[in-house]
């Protein structure tokens, strides 16, 4: 691997503490990913990705800002990479999914906390993640309580940006929301220098659906029995896709799908015929949040799905690509996000009748509800989502817990008692 020394001193990282994080990283990937067997042979591509994730990608932005584009920081799904992209910037995902951030982020904030909140603040305050040190600005949105409150601590250490995302899809609140959005827009046409002009947002829009059906491309690989693609490599391509360059990101995952195709031509799959299978609902798994995945599919069971923000929210719905004018394309914009189902919203149906679908679709067997700890809104939306999922017989546990190591052997357990009881009901002998 290239030195990359140089250019994390530039970006005024930690390099002893950086050196911590860049140790314990490729024990667990391989540990967790290179162990599975019969992998897609275009899975090499990921792992090549995951190597250099503080490397090569951070090299690569560091050489377009010197072009003059701009580095864009979020947190969550409902900011439009559509605008970012349009503006000549680059949107990169930056929640972070590790424990070795917790401790920092707990310094500024409550114990008490979502991990998710509490390691991206801890991200930053550390200086050992080389995607905050590259930002221009972030992104904050008014989604969670812990969130919200987090941003006026993160002012203190970078130039942050608030959109106020609404809690409910009335139609003043769309019209809401179209205002945030141009409001956004003017925030990168005053750090860009650009004007926005309906071809090239329109040209961005034609991009960014492209990659939405690409992750729907390589989700409907996931409904075949056998499954040509195991769970936790399908979670990494969706998380590799919230930083990664979004022409390369489709051109690679058309060409995993491609493999997939073949294998399920030719009945091939990294799992057995008739494996439990199993769909993740919750909150999402920033990278290298595996935990949920890796015990299911070390217990004899499968990940089918995840309805999580890095899974289908976050490429179900494309923006319509029918207008003729920039209003008409803002309108399309905020139908698309608002159509988005995040439990930060209230009333919030639309999630239920989302999952009660994938049911369905990817031939569920049994649903993990997986909430961060310290999440109420998602902790507390299980109880509808139980249920509408026991009134159709669909067997569902919930799981909330944190980045740490410390519940894993529990989980286990319980999720083996699952796997064990969907096994037989199906019949199938260990
Ligand atoms: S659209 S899920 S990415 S807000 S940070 S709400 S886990 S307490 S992340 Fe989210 Fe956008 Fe919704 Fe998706 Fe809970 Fe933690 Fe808050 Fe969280």
């Amino acid at each position: 691997m290239a030195d990359y020394r140089e250019m994390w001193k530039e970006l005024d990282m930690d390099l002893e503490k950086h050196d911590g994080l860049c140790e314990v990283l490729p024990m667990f990937y391989d540990e967790v990913y290179l162990s599975q067997e019969n992998r897609p042979e275009n899975m090499n591509y990921y792992n090549f990705v995951i190597s250099e994730v503080h490397g090569l990608r951070i090299k690569e932005l560091q050489d377009s800002k010197q072009e003059g584009k701009k580095v864009i920081g979020s947190f969550c799904v409902y900011v439009p990479d559509e605008i970012t992209l349009a503006l000549n910037c680059i949107p990169v995902g930056i929640c972070s999914g590790s424990q070795f951030w917790v401790p920092d982020g707990e310094k500024l904030l409550p114990r008490n906390t979502c991990p998710l909140i509490k390691a991206s603040i801890g991200a930053k305050l550390s200086k050992t993640c080389p995607y905050f040190q590259s930002c221009d600005v972030v992104v904050g949105e008014t989604t969670c309580d812990g969130k919200k409150k987090a941003w006026e601590i993160l002012k203190d250490y970078m130039d942050v940006y608030v959109m106020d995302l609404p809690q409910m899809k009335r139609e003043k609140d769309k019209i809401h929301w179209i205002d945030e959005i141009k409001m956004y827009k003017d925030l990168l046409e005053e750090k860009t220098g650009i004007k926005l002009s309906f071809e090239n947002l329109k040209e961005k829009i034609e991009l960014v659906n492209k990659k939405r059906r690409t992750l729907k491309r390589l989700y409907n690989f996931r409904k075949y029995d056998p499954v040509p693609i195991s769970g936790k490599d399908a979670l990494l391509v969706s998380q590799i896709a919230f930083y990664d360059d979004i022409n390369r990101f489709i051109e690679m995952t058309n060409k995993l799908c491609d493999e997939l195709d073949e294998r399920v031509k030719n009945g091939e799959g990294v799992f057995e015929k008739n494996t439990p299978r199993i769909m993740i609902t919750g909150t999402p798994m920033s990278i290298p949040n595996w935990k949920i995945h890796h015990i299911v599919e070390t217990s004899g069971g499968v990940v089918v799905c995840e309805e999580t923000c890095t899974g289908t929210r976050y490429f179900e719905n494309e923006v319509d690509e029918n207008a003729n004018t920039i209003e008409e394309q803002f309108e399309n914009l905020a139908n698309r996000y608002l159509g988005i189902n995040c439990a930060c919203f209230t009333p919030n149906k639309g999630r239920v009748e989302d999952i009660l679908n994938y049911v369905e679709e990817y031939k569920v067997d049994a649903v993990i509800y997986n909430s961060l700890q310290f999440c109420s809104t998602y902790s507390i939306e299980y109880k509808s989502v139980e249920k509408a999922l026991k009134e159709k017989g669909i067997p569902v546990i919930m799981i909330e817990t944190d980045y740490s190591e410390e519940d894993t052997g529990q989980i286990k357990t319980r999720v083996e008692a699952l796997i064990e009881m969907i096994k037989e009901k199906k019949g199938v002998t260990a």
